[in-house]
């Protein structure tokens, strides 16, 4: 897998959602391991660093992709290993992260189908491996749910939630993100997954998550966030923001049926903590304000990387 084509594949969205990206990412430092003609660890660290570079700056704010790449960057780095035993360690870390990774979303689907009661009717935003599989799990389970999904403008990944949940044979409404506030009195739950979490408990998330949660706020319905554990932002801890990536204007109108107007196209907001019930992680389930305790116990191994 070339590092090039992956940065490219995950810049334009062909492989897109956080915790996706940040398999892929592993993938790819995994096949550059393997193909690698270093000659030395030394210089076979430093290709390895360079197309972690590669890859972390193809999107900004899913923190996911930059975990990923560190975890497995760190564990090469502060080994003293000689280089094939050494590439074999970066190949069974990567191989780790994959499994963990997939693991933690079956996980957060079985902890998280604790929360959802039979006749729930449930709203999702976007689309969330992490929280369909709390979506999924609960239906598997027997039951009796229905999903509202918003279409998630300008990129529509809502209608994949909505075909995806259709085939499972789970009841969905598709609407689009500005009927919300319609449809909450009919609404549970709201379930949506995360790309960022802060050390405060804030959550990014696709544009439009801060807005439904204000709503559910409003309208005292609970609003749980599904992520696993490697979506939450350690430079957040020293004080570092979060990025919100804004992408092209052409995403969401053509600009040549525009002439002198400013089109705006920023891809995710912030959610503050307040507005969040609950985070489910596979680690269990947490209110947000334990942001920093998970954040301590996961990434405990990287803060003197961040320091530098
Ligand atoms: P999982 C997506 O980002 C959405 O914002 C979604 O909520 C989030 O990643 C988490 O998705 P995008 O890549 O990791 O569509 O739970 O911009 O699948």
């Amino acid at each position: 897998m070339d590092i090039e084509k992956t940065a490219k594949k995950i810049k334009s969205m062909e492989v897109r959602g956080a915790g996706n990206i940040a398999r892929t990412a592993a993938l790819a430092l995994k096949t550059c391991a393997e193909t690698s003609k270093a000659k030395t660890s030394k210089e076979f660290v430093k290709g390895l660093k360079e197309a972690g570079d590669i890859l972390i700056s193809a999107r900004p704010s899913a923190v996911s992709l930059p975990n990923a790449v560190r975890f497995i960057l760190h564990r090469a780095e502060s080994s003293n290993l000689d280089l094939l035993p050494l590439k074999e360690l970066v190949i069974a870390t990567a191989d780790e992260f994959i499994k963990d990774s997939e693991n933690a979303v079956k996980r957060i689907g079985e902890i998280g189908s604790g929360r959802i009661s039979d006749g729930d009717t449930i709203l999702t935003h976007c689309n969330s491996q992490a929280a369909l599989s709390v979506i999924k799990t609960a239906f598997r389970q027997g039951k009796d749910i229905k999903v509202f999904a918003t279409e998630a403008r300008p990129r529509y990944q809502g209608h994949i939630t909505a075909r995806e949940l259709t085939k499972e044979g789970i009841p969905v409404t598709l609407i689009v993100d500005s009927a919300v506030r319609v449809f909450i009195k009919d609404i549970d739950k709201v379930i949506v997954g995360a790309d960022s979490i802060a050390v405060n408990g804030a959550v990014v998330n696709k544009i439009g998550t801060s807005q439904l949660a204000l709503i559910a706020n409003e309208s005292r319905t609970l609003f749980f966030v599904a992520a696993e554990s490697y979506k939450f932002h350690p430079a957040t801890v020293l004080g570092e923001l979060i990025e919100i990536e804004e992408r092209d204007a052409s995403e969401v109108a053509d600009p040549r049926d525009f002439k002198g107007v400013k089109i705006r196209n920023p891809v995710f907001d912030v959610t503050p903590p307040e507005y969040v019930d609950l985070i489910i992680t596979e680690r269990g389930v947490m209110p947000p304000q334990a942001a920093l305790m998970l954040i301590k116990e996961q990434f405990g191994w990287i803060h003197s990387d961040m320091q530098e």
